[in-house]
């Protein structure tokens, strides 16, 4: 959802509200035509009512809520609570909420969800944020390395949950000097999976931004591409999440340092937080995570989400084909070709493998 559509929807609810508020005041009922108060009531539910707020962050103190500017801690009913579902947490950053004084009584309805399969117990889906245009699917070179599957698994749930992907490779600096610690093979491996990941992405038409914090490289594209929309940034602890944000709005985030025995992140982001734009729009940092399961997913919806895969699978025997392994196959023969990037097609099978049975004919 667009900033601007935001705004002129607040203010047209606002205009709304004063005038039935107003109308409501007036000892004389009678002198309004009964049409013109049956077409508000008709408009308007009792919760449309209520002032509207957006989460922007949510810690174990409170709810933090902007309502027109302002900052305030809520809570949530407590009949929201109780309310059984298969969600890990019931709002998120991101949404908007009718308040009642400082407790949140209803959630609107979302224009976009970025979730996922909750790490324990699977059978939850974790809100990670919500009505956000973008997901900024944050990677790095070397420290952490790039982890191909993990952004087509971020891609499905972007397109899922009707937000678009944007790659964001950061640590550029690293391929042209990299650390000592690093050995010389390793970096030469990175150097030519890096290539074909680009390579990859750029066929498929989904956007990638190459950054380094460290010489500035990218960040104003980055930052173009962040205006005017809401963002969220996700992926693994240490690509620089957090030193991004910093490097686009001038904010000052606090950021970690890689552990050098594992060339991974030290999960200093704690809690994910709403950030406003200077010029407009809103980004959100949110916790590295240590893996991302797509919530709710079958078989036959990773084929089709598999753009380049699905195409070519037009032409197998079997309509039915999975493309695992299906005699007269049209995508093993591509991928044999190296039409389908084999890195892509090993992306597939592994999410194939990953998709539980349970999930088959969803
Ligand atoms: N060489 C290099 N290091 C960078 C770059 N960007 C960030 N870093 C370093 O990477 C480390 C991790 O950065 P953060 O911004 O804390 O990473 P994060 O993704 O927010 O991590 P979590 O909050 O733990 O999820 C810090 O030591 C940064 O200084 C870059 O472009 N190049
Ligand atoms: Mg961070
Ligand atoms: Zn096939």
């Amino acid at each position: 959802m667009s900033q601007e559509w935001e705004d002129h929807f607040q203010k047209d609810e606002r205009k709304l509200y004063r005038k039935i508020r107003k109308e409501a005041s007036q000892k004389d009922r009678s002198k309004f035509k009964k049409t013109d108060q049956d077409q508000i009531k008709n408009r308007l539910t009792d919760q449309d009512l209520l002032p509207r707020g957006r989460i922007l962050k949510i810690t174990p103190e409170g709810i933090l809520v902007d309502i027109e500017g302002k900052r305030l801690v809520c809570s949530l009913k407590g009949s929201l609570k109780q309310e059984t579902s298969r969600l890990k947490n019931l709002i998120a950053i991101g949404d908007f909420v009718r308040l009642y004084e400082t407790t949140i009584v209803s959630i609107d309805k979302r224009t976009s969800i970025l979730s996922r399969a909750d790490n324990l117990s699977r059978n939850k889906e974790q809100l990670i944020a919500v009505n956000i245009d973008q997901l900024i699917i944050s990677t790095s070179i070397l420290l952490p390395p790039l982890k191909p599957f993990l952004v087509d698994r971020y891609i499905i749930a972007a397109q899922k949950g009707n937000l678009s992907p944007i790659i964001v490779i950061n640590k550029t600096d690293l391929l042209s000097s990299p650390p000592d610690l690093i050995d010389k093979v390793k970096v030469e491996e990175e150097k030519a999976l890096y290539e074909k990941f680009v390579n990859n992405y750029k066929k498929l038409n989904i956007p990638l931004i190459a950054v380094s914090c460290t010489t500035g490289e990218g960040i104003d594209t980055l930052k173009n591409a962040m205006r005017g929309k809401t963002s969220v940034f996700s992926g693994q602890s240490g690509v620089g999440k957090s030193s991004l944000i910093n490097a686009v709005t001038g904010t000052d985030l606090r950021t970690g340092f890689i552990v050098d025995r594992t060339s991974k992140g030290a999960h200093t982001t704690t809690s994910a937080e709403l950030l406003p734009l200077e010029g407009g729009g809103f980004c959100i940092d949110t916790p590295g995570i240590k893996s991302f399961g797509i919530w709710l997913i079958s078989r036959s919806e990773v084929r089709d989400y598999f753009s380049e895969i699905a195409e070519s699978g037009q032409m197998c025997q079997y309509p039915d084909c999975l493309h695992m392994q299906e005699p007269n196959c049209a995508v093993i023969k591509a991928v044999e070709t190296g039409e389908i990037s084999a890195l892509r097609f090993a992306s597939y099978c592994a999410l194939m493998e990953s998709v539980t049975k349970k999930h088959q004919n969803r």
